[in-house]
């Protein structure tokens, strides 16, 4: 008989989003009519713009020609993309070779567990998207989990609330090798300024720690004092790898595009650029992102993809505009949801799988319950902005009455 992993094994709870997939077929199954609507799952609803579908379009007929056909591309992607990706969205801050195309970020961020060792420690944001704990939960590098206080051993967790302005006290920090960090912010839909990505940065020089900064939501930041990059810091190139997506931005949480930045002075202790091992994973693990999904990465950074790409970012904002405001009236606090799809709802004190509960079976909402995030979620309840106009509106609709 063949030993289960007892990495895979110690991850305590269902994967967030499946238990939450669970309990909506239950409330289906007692009642089926209930005409259910989605504020729960980070997913893009809204039609991709016509010219990324037109070089997709382009693209597969090439492929059905002789002269156009090509097989497998760049493992590390395709050159035009990497220099566009530099130009447009690292206003060439960022060098071409220093970008590594992938299939999105989450799956880099499971071939990122790879590139530290089981012994690695890390600190994450509470709350925080649950992949990152997850991920390093099933790569052996977090320790028996705790259920007095629902944490892992080997994580640190740093709380992130009103309180705290939603920046972690770096005085709580021991020595730690990786520090998760996302901005904009998923679940609260924060953002951090420039002084504070400052403070991270400084910190992580003097540590020696690497910050994985996890930039998915940057195509939503209207505020142009914010920074989009991790990159906007001097010296974060030392300290920092950052992951980046299409999937939010431009609606390919399907057809699934992505890239991860490892500068290449980004060097391990005994001096090897990260690039170096990075490299190695990329090609064992996988064999570069679609082509068909890359000629529209490069349509999307064209100037009419863009602009279009921009509106439907506007559009995610305004359903935000419309939630916070039936939230509002009900005297609720919400942050998040300015620079960011995501509304982080302080629920006066109530648990929050219990109000979870309580939308789903009055309302027939589904969202996503804030102690899904981590410890420091509890007491919050995270709406996404993704969804049709017309369900929005119905849905703040019956925020307020239930509420
Ligand atoms: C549900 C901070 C959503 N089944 O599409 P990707 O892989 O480029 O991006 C995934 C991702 C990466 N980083 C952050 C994210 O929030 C996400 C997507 N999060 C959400 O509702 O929190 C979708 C989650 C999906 C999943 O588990 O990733």
């Amino acid at each position: 008989m063949v030993e289960r992993n007892s990495d895979i094994a110690r991850y305590q709870a269902d994967y967030l989003f499946v238990d939450i997939a669970r309990r909506k077929e239950r409330l289906l199954q007692e009642q089926p009519d209930a005409k259910l609507i989605s504020l729960g799952i980070g997913d893009t609803t809204e039609p991709i713009p016509d010219m990324i579908i037109h070089s997709f379009v382009e693209q597969a007929k090439q492929l059905g020609t002789t002269k156009g056909y090509r097989g497998y591309g760049a493992a590390l992607g395709d050159p035009s993309l990497r220099k566009k990706i530099a130009n447009i969205l690292y206003q060439d801050r960022i060098s071409s070779d220093d970008i590594f195309i992938s299939d999105g970020s989450k799956c880099d961020l499971g071939r990122l567990q790879f590139l530290f060792g089981s012994h690695s420690s890390l600190a994450i944001q509470d709350p925080s998207y649950p992949a990152y704990v997850a991920a390093s939960v099933m790569s052996g590098k977090t320790g028996a989990y705790n259920t007095d206080n629902g944490q892992y051993r080997n994580i640190t967790y740093l709380p992130c609330r009103p309180e705290n302005a939603f920046f972690p006290d770096l005085e709580i920090l021991p020595e730690t090798d990786l520090i998760y960090i996302c901005s904009p912010n998923n679940p609260t839909g924060t953002v951090l300024t420039h002084a504070q990505l400052q403070k991270l940065v400084k910190m992580a020089r003097e540590r020696g720690a690497f910050i994985i900064f996890d930039s998915a939501y940057a195509g939503f930041i209207r505020d142009s004092s914010l920074p989009k990059s991790i990159y906007e810091i001097e010296g974060a190139q030392d300290v920092a790898i950052e992951l980046g997506s299409f999937s939010k931005t431009a609606g390919f949480t399907g057809v699934r595009l992505g890239w991860t930045v490892i500068p290449k002075q980004l060097c391990f202790d005994d001096g090897t650029p990260v690039q170096n091992d990075w490299s190695k994973i990329v090609s064992t693990f996988f064999n570069g992102a679609s082509n068909i999904a890359q000629a529209g990465g490069l349509a999307i950074l064209s100037d009419e993809g863009i602009t279009a790409s921009q509106s439907l970012c506007d559009l995610y904002l305004e359903n935000a505009n419309i939630l916070r405001e039936a939230i509002e009236s009900k005297n609720y606090t919400c942050f998040g949801g300015e620079n960011a799809p995501y509304l982080w709802v302080d629920i006066k004190g109530e648990p929050s799988w219990k109000l979870f509960d309580k939308l789903l079976k009055k309302g027939h909402l589904v969202t996503t319950p804030g102690a899904g995030f981590g410890p420091a979620g509890e007491g919050f309840l995270r709406l996404s902005a993704f969804g049709r106009r017309v369900n929005i509106i119905e849905a703040a609709q019956r925020l307020k009455e239930i509420l």
